[in-house]
């Protein structure tokens, strides 16, 4: 395993809540991976930022009557506040508009184009009289002109992931008006000229997902077109060398750069060698299936086109849509969660629990059900996680004074417990390493029914022979889960940890320890309480009736 990690997630736009639909398929993931990968020894850094530039975000800032600056500001302290709640544990959360990242960026621009990657080309923009306006990117909206759907925006096919050249019939998108065409000079990126090298990328690239470097290669095969990367607007980084001044660069262009400009200074700051750290380490970019496109090629593409100075991504875990109740996400009707409202009424962890446990390492969508949701908490984190720790501790304070007794010689049944306990870290580990996130939650859960299981049959309430075994087995597989959980529901950990009578933070055992059996004959636990509130059906039936059209 390398010893180094750089760990990002998509970049949130600062435009608007975060809920639940963002957190599911990257920011959760990254953060599990992350704590894990500390508990294997490795120094990884989770690092992030807000999205800060576009249009959408210029406009909304214009009726709020704030200046970009200020709208962005706000969003980026939210959105950090919203994930921290979540135990979403960024080392380093910036902004693509910080003046690191425009200096970068505008060096990145400058190496390319002495490397001569850019060429100018005058193109026709569409322009909507009605609005006065050109229209960019998602104020367009047509048909894809690769698969044919309709009501796609111009810079995105959420139908076939593709990016379309030139969207046929289009339309504004906030009047509706067909636009009519202007000429404008604009800056391309030569992607065409990257093919080969792109494929070579993916095609030795053994950690990308099959699937998604499958249909990324037919791209490729079907021919790129090159990138148009500025924009007729003023909200983003100038062009060093637009002298009119009127242009910035795309979005696009300069988001993922800030995954960099970030680490570095954050790095640097902290008395490292940025550059060489990033160099030295394995690069983790976890994503969404909608932005496969610019991950797989934008991306890779800028970073060969400088040589790559700084290295491609090692993983680019990529995984599905949530739905809500069966049903896509929309701010506009009212269907979403937001995640500050689901945290004011359910702890993180059963978020966390919850969404981890039905998110696969695919592309698959996942969906969110109230209703799921409660049987999982109800039935699983209760029924079985919480009830073994509760059950095994609490039965070791009331009939054994809290300590841990000297076992009696094992039996078949305690044998087979024993071994569970010295295995378990193997096939979960590799699991982990896969990033099958929601497999190893799932091994877990079976670890500890395996020990609800045992502590039953051996009835040690009937204080029998054998139940010395049992109770210091049950505790010391208890201790087991405290480290296994860590990754994904750290809150609830460290309280086991503490119902255990240890010290000091679960964050800062290593993984490995899972396997070793160290509560010994004497030990003393904690004080014992349950860990977790039942979900009531009338909580849920009231989150259920907030969804859907409001007036
Ligand atoms: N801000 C959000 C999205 O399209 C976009 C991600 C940027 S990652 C460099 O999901
Ligand atoms: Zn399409």
């Amino acid at each position: 395993m390398n010893p180094k990690a750089i760990i990002t997630s998509a970049l949130p736009y600062a435009n608007g809540e975060i809920h639940l639909g963002h957190v599911a398929s990257t920011y959760l993931p990254a953060d599990v991976t992350t704590r894990f990968l500390r508990q294997k020894g490795v120094e990884a850094y989770y690092i992030c930022a807000s999205d800060d530039f576009g249009t959408p975000i210029l406009i909304q800032s214009e009726k709020e009557g704030k200046t970009p600056e200020e709208y962005v500001e706000y969003w980026n302290k939210r959105d950090f506040e919203d994930f921290t709640a979540l135990n979403i544990k960024f080392d380093f959360f910036y902004k693509t508009s910080s003046q690191e990242n425009k200096q970068f960026v505008q060096d990145v621009f400058k190496k390319l184009e002495q490397a001569d990657h850019i060429y100018e080309n005058e193109i026709i923009q569409l322009y909507c009289n009605t609005d006065k306006k050109f229209l960019p990117d998602r104020y367009v909206i047509g048909t894809c002109p690769y698969c044919k759907a309709d009501d796609q925006y111009s810079d995105l096919c959420e139908k076939c992931g593709r990016v379309p050249e030139e969207i046929e019939n289009p339309h504004c998108s906030i009047c509706g008006q067909p636009p009519t065409k202007e000429k404008t000079k604009h800056y391309f990126f030569k992607l065409k000229n990257f093919s080969n090298q792109l494929s070579e990328y993916l095609e030795n690239n053994q950690n990308l997902q099959k699937d998604v470097k499958k249909y990324v290669q037919n791209w490729i095969k079907e021919g790129l077109t090159d990138w148009d990367i500025t924009r007729d607007i003023s909200w983003g980084i100038p062009i060093p060398v637009d002298e009119e001044k009127k242009k910035v660069f795309y979005g696009w262009f300069d988001n993922h750069l800030a995954y960099i400009s970030s680490t570095i200074k954050f790095l640097n700051d902290n008395g490292k060698d940025g550059k060489k750290f990033w160099n030295d380490s394995d690069i983790y970019h976890f994503i969404g299936k909608d932005i496969v496109y610019h991950h797989y090629l934008f991306l890779p593409a800028m970073r060969l086109g400088i040589g790559e100075e700084y290295k491609l991504p090692d993983y680019i875990p990529t995984r599905g849509h949530l739905t809500l109740q069966s049903r896509k996400i929309s701010k506009s009707r009212n269907w979403y969660i937001g995640l500050k409202d689901f945290l004011g009424i359910f702890p993180a962890d059963y978020l966390r629990f919850y969404l981890i446990s039905i998110n696969p390492y695919s592309q698959d969508d996942l969906n969110f059900n109230w209703d799921e949701f409660a049987t999982k908490i109800n039935s699983e984190l209760i029924g079985n996680l919480g009830n073994l720790i509760n059950r095994a501790l609490g039965f070791t304070l009331k009939s054994f004074d809290g300590v841990v007794p000297d076992p009696d010689a094992f039996d078949d049944m305690d044998k087979e417990s024993e071994k569970m306990i010295k295995e378990f870290v193997t096939e979960l580990s590799i699991l982990m390493e896969k990033n099958h996130l929601d497999r190893a939650l799932k091994m877990i859960l079976q670890f500890s029914a395996h020990f609800n299981q045992y502590f039953q049959h051996k009835e040690p309430w009937k204080n029998g022979p054998g139940t010395n075994s049992c109770v210091f087995l049950s505790v010391n597989a208890v201790r087991s889960l405290a480290i296994a959980i860590y990754p994904f529901m750290p809150d609830s950990s460290q309280k086991i940890w503490v119902q255990l009578g240890l010290e000091g933070s679960v964050s800062a055992q290593m993984f490995d320890q899972i396997s070793n059996i160290t509560l010994n004959q004497g030990h003393k636990l904690g004080s014992v309480s349950p860990l977790f509130e039942k979900v009531e059906e009338s909580v849920i039936d009231e989150q259920k009736s907030k969804l859907g059209d409001t007036n």
